[in-house]
């Protein structure tokens, strides 16, 4: 039985936009994948283990402006079996709050 999971937050320009948006992947360590370049580099080493992406959600600020407000896939975030403007709103206040840490966490 899994107990630890994970959340990998990324800010990055994806569409290349020059505007920063926001990826946020559940993973689980349970469920290890190969890296395909690490296990070609050297077939004497164990294949290095990467962790996979059970689902990863898109989230972007129409404005440009800081201001996260679009959830770019329906995501049941929630986990009551729906997906609705309650997971929609978790993801936000969770994405500007991640907005958030990433401008106080980077060095000057
Ligand atoms: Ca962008
Ligand atoms: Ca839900």
């Amino acid at each position: 039985m899994t107990s630890t999971y994970q959340l990998l937050v990324q800010l990055e320009d994806i569409d290349s936009d020059t505007h920063p948006e926001l990826l946020i992947e559940y993973r689980d360590p349970e469920q290890p994948t190969a890296d395909p370049e690490e296990s070609t580099a050297d077939p004497e080493k164990p294949a290095a283990k990467t962790t996979e992406t059970v689902h990863a959600v898109l989230v972007r600020s129409s404005k440009n402006d800081g201001i996260y407000d679009i959830v770019a896939n329906n995501t049941d975030a929630n986990g009551d079996g729906k997906s609705n403007d309650d997971d929609k709103r978790l993801l936000l206040d969770f994405a500007q709050a991640a907005a958030h840490l990433f401008r106080a966490f980077k060095p000057q």
